[in-house]
């Protein structure tokens, strides 16, 4: 599974605070620190710490402020093309573009400027109108979304469908619905695009938070999730993904294989 560290996001206090002051050593240390627990992505988010015409700025300021200390591939988490342009113009290897919506016109904004700057894009199951709710909607669109992605000539393994997780306290039949979705995009076609969720979406406004993500996830992978934005430092997230990998084949058993999957 690809993780994806979720922790240089503005909505946490830590980093609006970072960003507010320019403070680099904050993001450094979570870029650091993230990519030793096993984060093969970075997540990049300004959140809502500075006003949307600062946004480019500052994610510029983000990415330049990462890649001082290290190499690991980021994610530019924003639905603004002005703000994933000026992170684009600064990543040293392909990003991820975190996300699109998957109407019609931004599929067409958003797919292009991936394969101008060789990036894999995230695309929510999430029109203009809000998130799909059911699992027969989803597939429709993930067709929608594959046909788009060829018509333009971005390969479907760098097209990751985020079907959008809620919160398990608003809608206690989406995770099954999810699951679902990650078995049925198998068969929609052959390579088929990959998947990915916001996992700590699922858990927000609960007790128990570390449990029902960390349950959520080992299911998810279980169903065939391919990717995860989530907490990499929790150590045991982590362990019940690199373990869930293990018990399915994915991961080869030793003695050492926690160690040997955060490689
Ligand atoms: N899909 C995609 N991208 C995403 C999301 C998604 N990016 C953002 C988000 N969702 C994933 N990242 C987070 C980051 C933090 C939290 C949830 C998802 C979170 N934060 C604490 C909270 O809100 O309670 C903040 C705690 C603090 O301030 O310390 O839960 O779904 N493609």
């Amino acid at each position: 599974m690809i993780a994806v560290g979720e922790r240089i996001n503005g909505m946490f206090k830590d980093v609006k605070k970072a960003i507010r002051n320019k403070d680099k050593a904050i993001l450094q240390d979570l870029a650091i620190r993230q990519t030793k627990e096993g984060a093969k992505y970075l997540d990049i988010n300004t959140g809502v710490a500075v006003t949307p015409e600062e946004q480019p700025e500052v994610m510029k300021w983000m990415v330049h402020s990462v890649q001082e200390v290290c190499d690991t591939p980021l994610a530019l988490d924003s639905q603004k093309i002005p703000v994933l342009e000026a992170g684009l113009s600064a990543v040293r290897r392909p990003a991820m573009i975190n996300s699109c919506k998957c109407d019609e016109a931004y599929l067409d904004q958003f797919i292009p400027l991936a394969v101008q700057h060789g990036a894999s894009l995230v695309v929510l199951t999430m029109t203009d109108k809000g998130p799909l709710q059911d699992v027969d909607s989803r597939i429709e669109a993930i067709g929608q979304i594959c046909g788009k992605a060829l018509e333009h000539g971005l390969e479907l393994d760098r097209i990751f469908i985020d079907p959008v997780i809620f919160p398990v306290n608003v809608d206690q039949k989406q995770p099954g619905y999810l699951m679902q979705v990650f078995q049925q995009i198998k068969v929609i076609s052959d390579p088929p695009p990959h998947t990915i969720v916001g996992l700590s979406n699922v858990s927000q406004g609960t007790q128990e938070r570390p449990l029902i993500n960390r349950t959520m996830l080992v299911m998810s992978i279980a169903a065939g999730l391919d990717a995860a934005i989530m907490d990499v430092l929790d150590t045991d997230l982590m362990d019940a993904a690199l373990c869930a990998e293990m018990l399915l084949n994915k991961q080869i058993y030793s003695e050492s294989f926690l160690r040997a999957g955060r490689m």
